[in-house]
């Protein structure tokens, strides 16, 4: 395996002018000519071209006109060598591709008889010999010719400028893209697809034209998109003065893709999971995902378009960006009371979810990592989730306002350009005049930073005195770390849960701090360990640490249940009532885990009863945040808390957990579930989800108890539903109630949602993934329903829908002490790498904390990547499981 290192880069020794490519598109063997202008980089002492190929047969090369002899240029590798070019060269590249062999879906290939690419990161070496990396930035101009019948519509990136008829039934479309773009940005589709589309008229008064393209049956499905869309436009404009740069915005949903979406310059191409809705197919999160989706993709239009990567290292820089601004966006769409906590809680529990654990284990790595061996792997929650907090605490601690004074900066020193991640930060620090050398430790350091807290009340000078220390794990290749810039926001609450004024010369208490009550404060934490002191403060308070989760770290502070019950019940920052809540639920989970792992009796505390009891009967609080405070911290977040973790017994105490919980609560849960009233006909509006995501908590906690009566809601909400939402909800609950009676119930209407749905790809992948994810399924049933007419491995959502889907979200049966799960893991794994080797590394990454596992466990698993590692793996998945095993 070959390492890429950061250290290493140099600048491209040509770079490119104009970019003229015509496709010959046909299914089995389609030819591409690619016309470049390359013009020497003065920046290069080398003068040599150099061009990656990958899967290509070369037809024939003409430098300036003059067709060039095989001993002309170098060609192994994938890479093609012309040595001494001329500082100016036009070079013209003939290349033959077989577009329905590709399963991997980079490049070009098929999907349902229509053609697709997928350049990023490294796709278009795929299509013809060319300088694919991202600093090499040129305008582009495109000619599609293909049978018309079977493929009627030729679209690429920018404008239309031509089109027209070919002999023998075939025509062609000429595309202009008028931005210099890199090649990751280029993309084509062509085939039989429909479009919706609309006239919009941007702030500025300029119309554009908005296009939704999907295969025909779905055009009902394409609405919210395009509402998404125009928001987006108009977010983009109203927030960060950013205009959309194209006469011509087209969206064009895929059934087969690797990811959610991708930015192609004008021309984004989506997975239809994040397009297609309607309420008879799309749940409220389907919904919400769309928009965010669709919003993330716009927003790259400047965010890594305009200005782009100097190298993939840099992939943070546009992508923890985007990921900030759709966070962003979905905040502000939302629009209840509590709703910007609400998103910034969900965003959270996907970090700790996600993030902190790929943190913790052998793939951790900086948000710009120093090396990599396939790219393709570090499109992870680090780059992403992380970046974007990353992103966000610039703007902690500069304010919204010396926030979009840096993005100014930024757009003005840098569009057209391919830059780094330094380039951000100082734009950011310059434009606000405040050193920031030190935040530059959150990119280079990997680990989720801890930060402890101790206080010290001193009654008689009535001052309060708080020291935090931080540190920081070590990680594969970085043991020590230098600390942090962190910044620490917290407010101080009275014993009645008022809050109390902060007073002292170290703290800026900042009116501008975004999303914080008043009376919150921002401490800077630069050093290993520092102390305030606040002054005036007449009695000992309730601290409310880190509110809205002011950085990405792990708060250890040791607080009461009294004190957190408080803090659930009264804290003016939303986030941190919620997170008072989730913290002292996984004070008791650890506890029960622990308990049950010693064959102690189970038992949960009134404290945490009462508390959940309060939040359920508090009717002044939005439902979306009570349905988010009343849910249980997730199996996973206890593991992350465990020295050695011990599945089946974590599992068990949540059990313990949410029973306990659904028999104290049973009255509230019935009466909640009874009253909630939702207006008719369905919208997926944030209000209204908030209070179907409520009811059906309620519901999903009365399943708990093995209760037939209780069980008949569910399959009545089953049988009434009038959206997916509700719908899935009850089916969801039956399955994983675990109980005789529901089991019956369940098994029935599984087979009606199967037959009901059976023509709705993404809904068929919701049937697979409810079954992969019910606790009482383990491998044999997997093996069953992997044998099921309807499932493949070769569409990645179908594969993600039961094998992801069994192997990341179902502890106890995918951990068996049997290794009976490791085992149908490794099987995917095997089979999946000689498919879609992006897919099969993305499913290896299941064990990638394995040496955390109890001793059992931990051998078995062993065992099984060895088994993985002694095969004949690609790139991508070799990488992963070496480095799991290293
Ligand atoms: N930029 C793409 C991801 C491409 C992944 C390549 N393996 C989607 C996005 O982040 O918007
Ligand atoms: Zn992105």
């Amino acid at each position: 395996q070959k390492t890429v290192y950061r250290k290493n880069y140099t600048p491209p020794s040509f770079l490119a002018n104009t970019v003229d490519l015509t496709f010959d598109l046909d299914p089995s063997q389609t030819r591409v000519t690619a016309k470049t202008e390359l013009i020497h980089n003065p920046q290069s002492k080398s003068t040599d071209i150099v061009l990656y190929g990958e899967d290509l047969e070369l037809v024939g090369i003409l430098l300036n006109g003059r067709k060039l002899a095989a001993g002309e240029y170098a060609l192994e590798n994938g890479l093609l060598r012309i040595t001494k070019a001329p500082e100016v060269t036009r070079l013209e590249i003939e290349t033959l591709i077989c577009p329905d062999k590709n399963t991997t879906l980079m490049g070009l290939y098929l999907s349902n008889g229509n053609f697709f690419t997928q350049c990023e990161a490294e796709g278009f070496r795929k299509i013809t010999y060319f300088p694919d990396r991202p600093d090499v930035m040129a305008k582009y101009t495109v000619t599609l010719k293909a049978n018309k019948k079977q493929f009627p519509v030729l679209l690429s990136n920018g404008n239309l400028v031509e089109e027209g008829a070919l002999p023998r039934g075939r025509h062609y479309a000429k595309w202009e893209d008028p931005f210099n773009k890199p090649s990751y940005l280029f993309a084509i589709v062509a085939g039989k697809l429909v479009c919706q589309e609309e006239t919009f008229t941007l702030a500025s008064g300029r119309k554009v034209l908005l296009q939704v393209w999907v295969e025909k049956g779905n055009l009902d499905k394409t609405a919210h998109a395009m509402e998404s869309l125009k928001h987006s436009i108009r977010w983009d404009e109203e927030r960060y003065g950013l205009e959309l740069d194209l006469d011509r915005f087209m969206i064009v949903a895929v059934g087969d893709f690797n990811m959610g979406a991708m930015e192609n310059k004008g021309l984004n191409i989506f997975n239809t999971r994040y397009v297609l809705a309607n309420p008879r197919i799309a749940t409220d999160v389907d919904y919400a995902n769309i928009e965010s989706v669709v919003g993330h993709e716009y927003f790259h239009n400047w965010t890594g378009n305009r200005v782009t990567c100097r190298d993939w290292f840099q992939l943070s820089l546009k992508e923890g960006l985007t990921v900030f601004r759709d966070q962003e966006f979905s905040a502000d769409r939302i629009g209840t009371k509590d709703g910007r906590a609400v998103k910034r809680i969900e965003d959270v529990r996907t970090l700790r979810q996600h993030q902190f654990p790929e943190d913790a284990g052998a793939m951790a790595h900086p948000v710009r990592p120093d090396s990599y061996e396939e790219i393709n792997n570090f499109y992870t929650v680090t780059i992403y989730e992380k970046g974007a907090e990353v992103v966000r605490m610039y703007q902690t601690l500069l304010g919204r306002e010396g926030f979009r004074k840096g993005m100014d900066l930024y757009f003005q020193r840098h569009d057209g350009q391919a830059v780094t991640c330094s380039d951000f930060l100082a734009a950011m620090a310059d434009a606000n005049k405040q050193d920031l050398t030190q935040f530059e430790n959150w990119y280079s350091q990997a680990g989720t930073p801890r930060v402890k807290l101790r206080t010290r009340y001193n009654k008689k000078a009535q001052s309060l005195s708080l020291t935090l220390s931080q540190s920081c794990p070590p990680t594969p290749e970085q043991a020590k770390k230098r600390p942090f810039l962190i910044p620490f926001a917290f407010g101080l609450l009275d014993a009645k849960g008022k809050s109390m004024v902060v007073n002292s010369h170290d703290v800026t208490v900042r009116k501008k701090l975004a999303d914080a009550p008043s009376g919150t404060a921002l401490v800077q934490l630069t050093r290993k360990s520092q102390t305030i002191t606040l002054t005036g403060v007449p009695e000992k308070p309730v601290i409310s640490a880190l509110r809205n989760f002011s950085a990405p770290v792990i708060l250890e502070y040791d607080q009461s249940d009294e004190e957190l019950a408080l803090l659930l019940s009264a804290d003016p920052d939303a986030f941190n009532r919620w997170d008072a809540g989730q913290r002292l639920a996984l004070r008791h989970l650890l506890r029960l885990t622990h308990a049950v792992q010693h064959k102690e009796a189970l038992e949960l505390p009134s404290t945490l009863v009462e508390a959940y009891r309060s939040v359920l009967a508090n009717d002044s609080l939005d439902p979306a945040f009570q349905a988010l405070a009343l849910t249980l911290p997730s199996e996973i977040m206890i593991a992350e808390e465990m020295k050695e973790i011990d599945p089946q017994a974590i599992v068990q105490a949540r059990h313990f957990m949410l029973q306990t919980l659904s028999h104290s609560l049973q009255d509230e849960w019935l009466k909640t579930y009874q009253t909630i009233r939702i207006p008719a006909p369905y919208s997926p509006e944030p209000d209204n989800a908030g209070k179907r995501s409520l009811r059906n908590l309620a519901l999903s906690y009365l399943m708990e108890g093995d209760d037939k009566k209780l069980m008949q809601l569910a399959v009545t909400q089953y049988d009434n539903a009038d959206n997916m939402t509700d719908r899935m909800a009850a089916l969801t609950a039956l399955t994983h109630a675990g109980n005789l009676t529901s089991k019956k119930m369940a098994e029935r209407c599984l087979r009606h949602f199967y037959r009901e749905f059976r023509l709705e790809a993404l809904v068929i992948d919701k049937w697979f993934a409810l079954q992969a994810t019910s606790p009482e399924n383990g491998a044999p049933e997997m093996r069953k329903l992997a044998d099921h007419p309807a499932f493949t491995l070769k569409n990645p959502n179908r594969a993600r829908s039961l094998v992801f889907g069994f192997c990341m979200n179902n502890m106890a049966q995918f951990h068996a002490t049997d290794g009976s799960g490791y085992d149908f893991w490794a099987e995917n794994i095997l089979e999946l790498d000689r498919i879609n080797p992006q897919i099969a590394a993305r499913l290896s990454r299941a064990l990638t904390q394995y040496n955390r596992f109890k001793p059992e466990l931990k051998k078995r698993a062993r065992k099984t990547l060895k088994h993985i590692a002694s095969r004949k793996l690609s790139r991508d998945t070799g990488e992963i499981i070496n480095k799991i095993l290293a």
